[in-house]
């Protein structure tokens, strides 16, 4: 019995070992972006969902050494190189991952959610006004069918532009037609808003408003 229970654990250890991607921290409580978006959301978003992207994309990786060495990005940037049997779930589980990662980052509580002076700039230049971008990416958020992001991205050429993917594909992904670096993103599947918006897609972009981390997206747009 305790043989077993012994070979067992060491099994368990050995598995977490070879996992290389783990769920990252959150840097906020579950119920710290209330009322915009509720706890039992936020709660289930990242333990089922996230954990699940997770999980799934160490199975995929496990008989890939080579693989899971390199960096998930370089991964999404050749995924014509990923092995066929794996590609499907790098680019679903592989996206999941990244994607809520970054997800989790670009919010912050209500009263953390202050605009900074060097994005309103950024903003203005290069969509008219801070308003004018709120509403191009409200609409890219609001019209991407089916489950999918919306996202402000920085291209190869320094211009900052909106786009939405499909399913869990992001800007750093060979197959997405547009590429950037992701500067903002909001996830529009319906597990992300439901429970307290049901259908009402377009309110739960609106409210995102209220809790995003413009710190972070400053940060991001000076890499
Ligand atoms: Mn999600």
């Amino acid at each position: 019995m305790k043989r077993t229970f012994f070979i067992v654990s060491l099994v368990a250890v050995g598995m977490s070992l070879m996992a290389q991607y783990q769920l990252p921290r959150l840097d906020y409580s579950y119920s710290a972006l209330e009322p915009y978006i509720d706890s039992t959301t936020m709660y289930i978003h990242y333990n089922n969902h996230h954990a699940a992207y997770t999980t799934n994309l160490n199975k995929a990786l496990a008989e890939f050494p080579d693989l899971q060495k390199q960096p998930v990005t370089d991964l999404f940037a050749q995924l014509d190189k990923v092995p066929e049997t794996i590609r499907t779930s790098v680019r679903n589980n592989g996206g999941g991952y990244y994607n809520h990662m970054l997800f989790w980052q670009m919010l912050t509580p209500p009263a953390n959610s202050k605009m900074t002076a060097y994005v309103e700039e950024v903003l203005t230049a290069n969509f008219g006004s801070v308003d004018r971008f709120k509403e191009a990416f409200g609409k890219a958020a609001a019209t991407r069918f089916g489950s999918g992001w919306a996202w402000l991205i920085k291209d190869a050429g320094g211009k900052y532009r909106i786009i939405s993917t499909p399913n869990q594909d992001n800007p750093l992904m060979s197959v997405v037609s547009v590429n950037g670096t992701p500067i903002l993103a909001l996830d529009v599947w319906e597990h992300a808003y439901y429970l307290k918006y049901q259908s009402k897609r377009a309110d739960y972009v609106s409210n995102f408003w209220s809790v995003v981390n413009w710190k972070k997206v400053e940060e991001l747009m000076k890499k």
